[in-house]
Parts: C-alpha cells; sequence; structure tokens
C-alpha cells in the first residue's frame, strides 16, 4: 500500500490506480472554481489559465448557467429526439438568429460536431455537387486538431494522434496551414467537397495565419463550389476578440462548427450551423446522437451564449488580449529566452526558444503553478495562455506579473 501523505496525493493516487492512463495533468487536484480562479484540494488558490481549453470562458460556475440548469434539472432532462420537447424549437431559433444561419444540428462534443460536418459536406457533395458516391473528398490543414474519434485522427499529421490507430479514414487530404495556393491547386479536383480549418490552430500552438488567409480561403471556396467548414470549438464564442474568429475577415463558414464554451463549461454541447442546402441533406434518420439537443443542453447553452452577449466578452477578450501580448511582447525583449508571443483576444501563447521535444514549457508550467497560475504547454516550447474572458483588468496585470516573475526567476539550464 503506497502511504499517501495528502488528500491530493490520495487522489491522484487513486486515478492512477483504477483510471485509464490516457492523460498526463499537471499535479494538482482542483476541487472548486469561480470566475477566473479555482482552488485545489488543499484549499489554494489559482488563476485558471487553460479554462478547460476555452470551454470556461463565462468563467467557472457561472451563477446564471447555474440558475438555467437547476431550473430545468428538475423539470425535463432529456427527452431523446424520439419526441418533441417545449425548449428545442427556441433554442434553435436562438442560435440560429445569433449566428445567422437557416438550422442548427445539436450535438455534444466538438468532435462530434466535426463528423457531423464531414457527413453534411460529403452528403453535399454527391447531392449538390455531383460527386461521384464515395468519392467525395475533404481538405485539412497540417497541424489540425478536432478530437480523438477515428475520422479525427486521420486527417492528423502527428503522429502521436494517429499511430497505432490505424486503418484510417479515406478521402482525406492534407495542405500546408495558412497557404492559399496550396488550397487554389487541391481545389482544382472537382472530387472535393469541403476545406475544413480552425481560423486559428490551437493545439498547434496558437498559430495565427497571415492577415486575408480566412478571407481567402472563403474567396476560393466558393470559386471552385467547395464548402468552407470553420471549426470554431476553441477559437469561437468570443474567445479571440469577436464572436467568431471567422469575424475578423468577414469569411462566413458554409458549415459552422461550435462547442466548448457554447455552454459556459457546465455540460458537453456542441452545434453545427448551415444553411438549408447543405443541412438538408441529411434526411430523417441519417444522424443524431441520444443527447443532442437536450432540453437541458438548450437552456444551459441559451443562457451561457446570452452571456457572452450580455458581458459583452469579446469586447472583453479583444482589449485585455491586446494588453496580454504587450505587456509580454515588451518582457521579451529583455528576455532571450522568450521567442514569441502571439494569439488573438485571449487566445495567447508564449514560445519558448527551446526544442519542442525538450520539458523546458512543463517545467515552466510547474513553476507557474507553485506561483498561483495553472496553464499548459501545447508543446515541449510552447504555453498556451487562456483564462477566462470574466477575467478582470486587475486580475489580468497580477497573472502578468506571476507569469514575468515565474521566468525571470526560471532557471533555464
Ligand atoms: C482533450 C487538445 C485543445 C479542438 C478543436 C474540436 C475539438 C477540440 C479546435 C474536439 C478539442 C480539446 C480536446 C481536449 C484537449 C483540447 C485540446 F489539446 F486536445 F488539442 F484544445 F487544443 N476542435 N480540443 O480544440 O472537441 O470533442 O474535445 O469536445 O483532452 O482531448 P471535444
Amino acid at each position: 500500500m503506497i502511504e499517501s501523505t495528502t488528500k491530493s496525493e490520495e487522489l491522484m493516487r487513486l486515478e492512477a490506480q483504477h483510471g485509464a492512463h490516457n492523460y498526463h495533468p499537471l499535479p494538482v487536484v482542483l476541487a472548486k472554481g469561480l470566475g477566473a480562479k479555482v482552488w485545489d484540494v488543499e484549499g489554494k488558490e489559482y488563476f485558471d489559465f487553460l479554462s478547460a481549453y476555452s470551454a470556461v470562458n463565462q468563467g467557472h460556475c457561472h451563477p446564471k448557467i447555474l440558475k438555467a440548469l437547476t431550473d430545468q434539472a428538475s423539470r425535463l432532462t432529456l427527452t431523446s429526439r424520439a419526441f418533441h420537447n417545449d425548449v428545442l424549437g427556441k433554442y434553435e431559433q436562438f442560435i440560429t438568429t445569433l449566428f445567422g444561419y437557416d438550422k442548427v444540428l445539436p450535438m455534444n462534443t466538438g468532435v462530434e460536431g466535426g463528423e457531423t460536418a464531414n457527413k453534411l459536406a460529403r452528403k453535399w457533395g454527391y447531392e449538390h455537387k455531383g460527386i461521384p458516391e464515395n468519392q467525395a473528398k475533404i481538405i485539412f490543414a497540417k497541424g489540425n486538431f478536432w478530437g480523438r474519434t477515428l475520422a479525427a485522427i486521420s486527417s492528423s499529421d502527428d503522429p502521436v494522434s494517429y499511430k497505432g490507430f490505424g486503418p484510417y479514414m479515406p478521402g482525406y487530404e492534407l495542405i500546408p496551414y495558412n497557404d492559399l495556393q496550396a488550397l487554389k491547386q487541391k481545389l482544382q479536383d472537382p472530387t472535393v467537397a469541403a476545406f475544413m480549418v480552425e481560423p486559428i490552430q490551437g493545439e498547434a500552438g496558437v498559430v495565427v495565419p497571415d492577415e486575408g488567409y480566412l478571407a481567402g480561403v472563403r474567396g476560393l471556396c466558393t470559386q471552385y463550389n467547395v464548402l468552407f467548414i470553420a471549426d470554431e470549438v476553441q477559437t469561437g464564442i468570443a474567445r479571440t476578440g469577436k464572436m467568431l474568429a471567422c469575424d475578423y475577415e468577414d469569411a462566413r463558414p458554409d458549415i459552422l462548427i461550435l462547442g466548448k464554451a457554447i455552454s459556459g463549461g457546465v455540460l458537453p454541447v456542441s452545434a453545427i450551423l448551415a444553411d438549408d442546402e447543405v443541412m438538408l441533406t441529411i434526411k430523417p434518420g441519417e444522424h443524431g446522437s441520444t443527447y443532442g439537443g437536450n432540453p437541458l443542453a438548450c437552456k444551459v447553452a441559451q443562457s451561457a451564449l446570452e452571456i457572452v452577449v450580455d458581458e459583452n466578452l469579446a469586447k472583453k477578450s479583444q482589449v485585455l488580449g491586446d494588453l496580454f501580448r504587450k505587456e509580454l511582447t515588451d518582457f521579451m525583449g529583455a528576455h532571450e529566452m522568450v521567442q514569441t508571443v502571439r494569439g488573438k483576444g485571449l487566445l495567447n501563447a508564449l514560445v519558448i526558444n527551446d526544442t519542442a521535444e525538450s520539458t523546458t514549457a512543463w517545467d515552466i508550467c510547474l513553476a507557474l503553478k507553485e506561483n498561483g497560475l495553472l496553464a499548459k504547454p501545447t508543446h515541449g516550447n510552447i504555453i498556451r495562455f487562456a483564462p477566462p474572458l470574466v477575467i478582470t483588468e486587475g486580475e489580468l496585470s497580477h497573472c502578468l506579473e506571476i507569469i514575468k516573475q515565474t521566468i525571470t526567476n526560471f532557471n533555464f539550464g
């Protein structure tokens, strides 16, 4: 029997003994969250600079979302789509009006959103573009990440994602990110149904494409009659300083995928939005899920989206993000190990002057944790910084001091 000295160690031991080892978490055990802060089981306070990978944009345990959750939870939580309910239609009207699309297909996780978008694109390709049956191609950008299913990893060029899980989904092809020439070249192929891309690549390390890239994608997809699928699961819902990252260039996707913060980190909700020509290619019984569009999820999601609008979180994200990057860029000048700070709104990353195979970013995150700030590397030398959008300017300034002090005192060896 391994003797554990603290409650955290005992709880981490339980996970190690009884849970799959499919993660390598930072050694911290959280027990409470409110706004931009979380507390561990020993009561230590931290600023959350991961926001559950941008699912907690509205802040932990937002009272309005919790009220929506508890009010609905005592009425009706799940009917399945075998029957109608008194919540779904009103939510569908709300979200399609908010984002400006004819229809929404509600699912649960972000990757189900991607899978749904891929099915819609293929069906549209056969029924509206005349692509021969079972020959539809979907193009992705290198460095993409849209989840862990066999389809999602089939489009990945990261061996950690796909190695050992073959065979892979056919009909997927890759081009370099942020390369309009490569996209134009690929779209000459008449069997291409769609191009699916993140407006900013999250897992790749908050990779921001050149000005004009998204507008260029929109133009080329229109020119070659190819669906532009925007994966805004991580960049959407005000994270990058606009409601959608695509809004920076008025690049309206043909299929919009939302997840994560659509429900403010309270329960899994995703949504696929499209206009009728695309959405109505899927007929009754051809797609769905047990929990997709359940009344509880719809109430939570509507409340979470209303908060984004009412609290003007997109503007907050833009203003605070500019402040964050300016302060760290000034700091970088005096610190040769900090190579780059990049991002939009409050989706940012710090690139350390080290190799992607190093543990430097991890070690810095351990030091940040000791100093009361939780962040996670996306690769060996890149640290993502993405606090809840409800963080105050004062809290952000305090966190900037923690980051600068931690890096200044860090022994880069
Ligand atoms: C985990 C990464 C981020 C996503 C984009 C779709 C999905 C995701 C752009 C799928 C999910 C999550 C998955 C989560 C960690 C996190 C992540 F590190 F795995 F790669 F954010 F960068 N599109 N990203 O980022 O959404 O099915 O997870 O709801 O632990 O796997 P999901």
